[in-house]
């Protein structure tokens, strides 16, 4: 071979040294080093990490696996003898100290990291950095509210208390805002996942508790009772989804005379209006023992005229509450004024029999 042949050979002979070098072969194995910082993390608090085969979820059985505890903001640690190929990695930290320790997995109150599709080629590290974590199951619920003719600088308030509560339940999340042009914006942060009862407010008459602000009077009102947070949310409160938030008048009847088993109506219409007018809010019970609780609810602030009737043949209509022949009924002098929740009481002798002058 000529010299400048021997320099070609020894040159190739070099370079697939050089690739052979890179290619990993059947066997190798490799160190995977995990690095992770996040601020505020108290020491002492665990971090498990994992290495999984590619497609199982979070929840997949851990090929190899680590735990570490955390100094400093810091954690890390070394998984030996990962072979080549194609995973996935979870970590996690325990934020709450709840995990168990023999299947560590993730609830509301940790943070996790994941990366998909992970190639193990070599000795390598993974470093999770403070951005990198996620709030396990939590999400962000951005709203915006419209309401025509709110005037600017008028807040908005919002709360999300626990299924089937009321809206004078202590506040899992809350938050606030306030009206611009018509319209008002609030985001709510880190809500775990799961159902709740929402409540909004708009403090029309600016005269709510901050620290714990409730609707009254004039104020418009919107809830969810069923509301339902299993993924990030963009909400729009739209300008009819308002009501006024209302009142409950409870009127306690007594029995005119054997009504038992009969139905006893209660209606609102407007000031200075009679039985004909436009029914605005009603109310039905039953007497039971010579007394019957009658509730009208959601009743905006406000004078009113207010018609009872004991439909003792059975034949009105909750349309109309049109009495007849001997039927019951009363309609107070002055009124019915609603400033707030309302108890009333008609007695025996207020009710009047009908058709009878
Ligand atoms: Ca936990
Ligand atoms: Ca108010
Ligand atoms: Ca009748």
């Amino acid at each position: 071979m000529g010299k400048r042949v021997k320099q070609i050979v020894f040159m190739m002979i070099v370079l697939i040294v050089i690739m052979l070098s890179c290619e990993t072969e059947p066997g190798d194995v490799f160190t995977i080093t995990i690095t992770a910082n996040k601020t505020g993390v108290t020491d002492g608090t665990k971090a498990y990490g994992k290495i999984i085969a590619p497609g199982d979820g979070p929840e997949g059985e851990a090929l190899y696996s680590i735990e570490a505890v955390f100094t400093d903001g810091a954690v890390s640690g070394t998984i030996p003898e990962v072979p080549a190929g194609t995973y996935s990695v979870y970590v996690f930290i325990d934020v709450n100290d709840n995990a168990d320790t023999a299947k560590p997995l993730p609830d509301t109150g940790d943070f996790v990291f994941s990366s998909e599709d992970y190639e193990v080629t070599g000795d390598q590290t993974v470093t999770i950095e403070d951005a990198d974590w996620e709030a396990y199951n939590a999400y962000t619920i951005s709203v915006t509210a419209l309401k025509s003719g709110v005037s600017d600088g008028i807040k908005i308030y919002t709360k999300m208390v626990e299924h089937g509560e009321e809206p004078d339940a202590a506040a899992l999340y809350s938050a606030e805002g306030t009206f611009s042009g018509g319209s008002a914006t609030f985001t709510i942060s880190d809500v775990a996942g799961g159902t709740y009862a929402a409540y909004v407010m708009i403090d029309i008459n600016s005269n709510a508790s901050v620290s714990d602000p409730l609707p009254d009077g004039h104020d418009y009102v919107f809830s969810d009772e069923d509301y339902e947070v299993a993924e990030d949310l963009d909400e729009t409160i739209e300008d009819s989804d308002w009501i006024i938030f209302g009142y409950t008048l409870t009127v306690n009847c007594e029995d005119p005379d054997g009504a038992e088993g009969i139905s006893v109506y209660g209606m609102l219409v407007e000031d200075g209006g009679d039985q004909m007018s436009e029914i605005l809010y009603a109310g039905e019970a039953v007497f039971t023992s010579n007394t019957a609780e009658l509730i009208i609810e959601n009743i905006a602030p406000g004078s009113y005229e207010g018609f009872y009737l004991v439909d003792m043949n059975g034949n009105a209509l909750m349309t109309d509450f049109m009495p007849d022949q001997d039927d019951y009924t009363f309609n107070p002098a002055g009124g019915v004024e609603i400033v707030g929740d309302a108890v009333d009481t008609i007695i025996s002798s207020d009710w009047e029999i009908f058709g009878i002058f």
